[in-house]
């Protein structure tokens, strides 16, 4: 006797959308960068104009770190690297970190 059974093809369609995780730039606050040096690596790196650069700056001095931006995780370590690198070069402790989006 033939088999009768149904079979039903269990293929639902699903859409992919390619959407890279999220990374942070987070700036770090400490004792002993100039503020005006914080700004200039914020405008340089991060492509910030001078009142976001001042306002980042000042909430990182306040509340001990500031969220700059999202980037892909590449671009957010690379940009990390370079801030807390240019920081190093003028013999401050200016640190960037970098952390996934919820
Ligand atoms: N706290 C530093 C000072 O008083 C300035 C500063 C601000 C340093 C923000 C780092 O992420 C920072 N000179």
């Amino acid at each position: 006797m033939p088999d009768k059974t149904l079979v039903k093809p269990r293929t639902a369609t699903r859409t992919k959308v390619a959407r890279p995780p999220l990374y942070k730039v987070i700036l770090l606050n400490d004792d002993f960068t100039p503020r005006e040096f914080v700004v200039q690596v914020l405008k340089a790196v991060f492509r910030m104009g001078a009142e976001r650069a001042q306002a980042v700056m000042m909430t990182a001095h306040r509340k001990g770190a500031c969220v700059i931006a999202v980037y892909t995780r590449d671009v957010a370590e690379t940009k990390a690297k370079e801030g807390s690198e240019l920081g190093r070069r003028n013999g401050y402790p200016l640190q960037f970190t970098t952390e996934p989006e919820e």
